[in-house]
């Protein structure tokens, strides 16, 4: 039976992939290099040193761990400042009434997301009160698709795997989910997310309970 749903942050509840983007961008750019929105895509869900990686693989830029760190931190006091403005009409579509409904059955909420900054962008938009755990990316050591950010979500909701299932836009986040005997809820596109259990584009007329007993 299913108890709890853990939820990814970026791409599900709200959409801050175009600000991780153009302080990307805003990074490559001062590097001497561009990147674009397809080569964005495969930043989603990754951590913000693994992203780094994918962007200095790409401009052919090889720098120290120190200097990883330094220019990580700039790119991050960019994002920041992005995410400052953020308020509760950043809330993706349909996401609060589907919260709102999962509280009233009486199912668990938790959020596994890889960023750092996951608890301050759940304030910023008023939605932190929902939420019965976070796991997000300082409370874990291993990226998706390792399955840890949801085995430790899992464990805040004090439920097992198999009575939780995951929200996720990216492919790796739903090999995460299986790797940790969790269903999944794609949120996107079937092409694209064909590992996840089911997939749809948004949550708008979606019954938590109907999901939670479909899924089973
Ligand atoms: P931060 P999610 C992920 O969030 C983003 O999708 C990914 O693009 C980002 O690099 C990662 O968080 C780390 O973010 O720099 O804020 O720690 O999709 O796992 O909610
Ligand atoms: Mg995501």
């Amino acid at each position: 039976m299913i108890k709890g749903f853990l939820f990814d942050l970026d791409g599900v509840i709200v959409d801050t992939a175009v600000f991780h983007y153009k302080a990307w961008k805003r990074l490559a750019n001062e590097l001497g290099f561009d990147i674009d929105e397809e080569f964005n895509e495969r930043l989603k869900g990754i951590s913000r040193m693994d992203s780094l990686n994918e962007v200095l693989l790409h401009g052919q830029i090889e720098i120290t761990e120190e200097e990883k760190i330094r220019l990580a931190t700039r790119k991050n006091e960019w994002y920041l400042d992005l995410v400052e403005d953020m308020t509760p009409d950043d809330v993706l579509p349909y996401v609060l009434d589907f919260l709102e409904l999962s509280r009233e059955a009486g199912i668990k909420i938790g959020l596994g997301s890889a960023s750092k900054n996951a608890p301050k962008i759940l304030d910023k938009t008023g939605l932190i009160e929902y939420f019965d755990v976070i796991i997000d990316g300082t409370k874990v050591s291993k990226s998706k698709p390792d399955p840890e950010v949801f085995l430790k979500g899992a464990q805040g909701l004090q439920l097992e795997a198999g009575e939780c299932v995951v929200f996720e836009d990216a492919f790796a986040g739903v090999q995460a989910a299986i790797a940790a005997g969790m269903k999944s809820v794609g949120i996107g596109k079937k092409e694209v997310l064909y590992n996840a259990s089911m997939v749809i584009p948004d949550f708008k007329g979606v019954d938590p309970e109907k999901l939670a007993r479909k899924i089973k």
